[in-house]
C-alpha cells in the first residue's frame, strides 16, 4: 500500500514537473510576440504604440497600434512599412510590405536586399487593412509570399509627410530595429 501510494505522488510530481517545463518553455517556442513602443513621435497621430505578430500556420499577420489612426488628411501623405527578415545569413529584410495610411491608397510588397527594394511588385497573397475605430494597421502575409521559413522577425517604420518640411518617422524600437524571432509553431 504504501509502495503504490508512492507511486501515485510520484507520477502526479511528474506530470505537475511536465507541465511546468511545458509553461517554461513556451517563449522560446512562440510563434507570437506583442510588444510597446514608447510616444516618442508625438508630433504624429500615427505614432507607433505597440507591435504584435503573429507566425502560425505559415502566414504572418502584425497588427500596429497607433495613437490615432486618422484615415482622412488634409495635409501630406503617412505610411507604414512592415519589414520581414526570413533569413538570419543576408542582411536586411527579405520583404517590405508598404501602406498609405489614409482610406483608398494602395499597398505594395516587394521583395528586398540588403535593405533596398528589388524586382517587381508581388501578386502572392497578401493584404493591409485599415481599422480606425481601434487605431490599428494590420498586415497579412500568405505562404506564398513568405516561403515557409523555420523563423522570422518583423520590423515596421512609420512616415509622417502631413507637414512637408518636417516630416516625422518613428522606428518600432529603434532604426532598422527587430521583434525577436518567432517559430513557425
Ligand atoms: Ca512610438
Ligand atoms: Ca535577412
Amino acid at each position: 500500500m504504501a509502495t503504490r501510494t508512492f507511486r501515485t505522488t510520484t507520477r502526479l510530481a511528474a506530470a505537475s514537473l511536465l507541465a511546468g517545463i511545458a509553461l517554461l518553455g513556451a517563449p522560446a517556442y512562440a510563434e507570437s510576440m506583442s510588444a510597446k513602443d514608447p510616444a516618442d513621435a508625438t508630433a504624429s497621430l500615427y505614432d507607433l504604440r505597440r507591435v504584435s505578430a503573429n507566425y502560425k500556420d505559415a502566414k504572418l499577420v502584425v497588427d500596429v497600434k497607433v495613437t490615432d489612426l486618422v484615415t482622412e488628411s488634409d495635409g501630406g501623405p503617412a505610411s507604414m512599412s512592415l519589414f520581414v527578415d526570413t533569413d538570419r545569413s543576408k542582411v536586411g529584410p527579405e520583404l517590405r510590405l508598404g501602406t498609405g495610411l489614409q482610406t483608398g491608397t494602395d499597398w505594395q510588397l516587394t521583395r528586398m536586399k540588403k535593405w533596398r527594394a528589388v524586382g517587381e511588385p508581388l501578386t502572392c497573397g497578401h493584404k493591409v487593412k485599415l481599422v480606425p475605430d481601434q487605431d490599428k494597421v494590420r498586415f497579412r502575409i500568405n505562404t506564398g509570399c513568405l516561403g515557409k521559413p523555420d523563423e522570422l522577425r518583423v520590423g515596421v517604420k512609420m512616415v509622417d509627410l502631413w507637414d512637408g518640411s518636417h516630416p516625422v518617422s518613428d522606428w518600432f524600437k529603434g532604426v532598422r530595429s527587430w521583434t525577436r524571432w518567432l517559430d513557425r509553431g
